[in-house]
C-alpha cells in the first residue's frame, strides 16, 4: 500500500459547485474512490496568492492510502481536476477551479518525465499554503531530500516570515 500526502488549492468559481471552499469539500470527496481511501483531510484555509496571480487561493491537504503507484495516482488526479472543470489549455498559472499536487509518497523519490512527476514536489518546502494544511495532519511525515519533518519545514519559515502569513479560515 502507498500513503500520498496531497495538496488542493482552487483560486476559481465553478458555474455548479461554487466558491472555491465548496470546490475543495466537494474535491476531497471525489478522492474517497474503491482504491482510494482518504485517512484524513486539514481544514481549508483561504491564503493570498503566490506567484502571478492576484486571486485569493483556498487550500487543504489530504492524506490518502491506494494501492495505485505514483503514474496511476496522478493520471487519477488529472481526472478528478477536469471533472472539476480545470483547464489546462493557456499559461500555467491561470486561475484554476481545482488544482492537486502530490506532495510525499511513502515510497519516498519519484522522478519521471513521462508522465512529468516529481515526489516530493519540488517546491512545497518553502509553501506555506502547503505546509500550513499538510501540518495539520501529517506533522511527523518526512521530506526524504532533507530529512525534515513537515513540522520541521513548517518551523523554519514561520521564523523566516513571521508576519508574513496571510492563511485565515475559510
Ligand atoms: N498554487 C499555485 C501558485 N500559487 N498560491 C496559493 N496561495 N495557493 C495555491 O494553491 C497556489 C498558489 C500553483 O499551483
Ligand atoms: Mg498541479
Ligand atoms: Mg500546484
Amino acid at each position: 500500500m502507498n500513503l500520498y500526502l496531497l495538496a488542493l488549492g482552487s483560486n476559481q468559481r465553478h458555474h455548479v459547485l461554487g466558491s472555491p471552499t465548496s470546490i475543495l469539500r466537494h474535491a476531497i470527496d471525489a478522492l474517497e474512490m474503491d482504491d482510494i481511501d482518504v485517512f484524513s483531510a486539514a481544514q481549508i484555509l483561504k491564503n493570498p496568492p503566490v506567484g502571478p496571480s492576484n486571486r485569493e487561493f483556498a487550500n487543504s491537504a489530504a492524506l490518502v492510502v491506494s494501492s495505485l503507484e505514483p503514474p496511476e495516482m496522478l493520471e487519477r488526479i488529472q481526472a478528478i481536476e477536469a471533472h472539476f472543470g480545470r483547464q489546462r489549455r493557456g499559461q500555467p498559472w491561470r486561475a484554476r477551479t481545482l488544482d492537486i499536487d502530490v506532495i510525499l509518497w511513502s515510497g519516498g523519490i519519484w522522478q519521471s518525465s513521462s508522465p512529468a512527476l516529481t515526489i516530493p514536489h519540488p517546491r512545497f518546502r518553502e509553501r506555506d499554503f502547503v505546509l500550513g494544511p499538510s501540518c495539520q495532519i501529517a506533522p511527523k511525515m518526512r521530506d526524504p531530500l532533507s530529512g525534515l519533518t513537515i513540522e520541521q519545514l513548517q518551523f523554519r519559515i514561520l521564523q523566516a516570515k513571521p508576519l508574513d502569513r496571510g492563511a485565515k479560515p475559510a
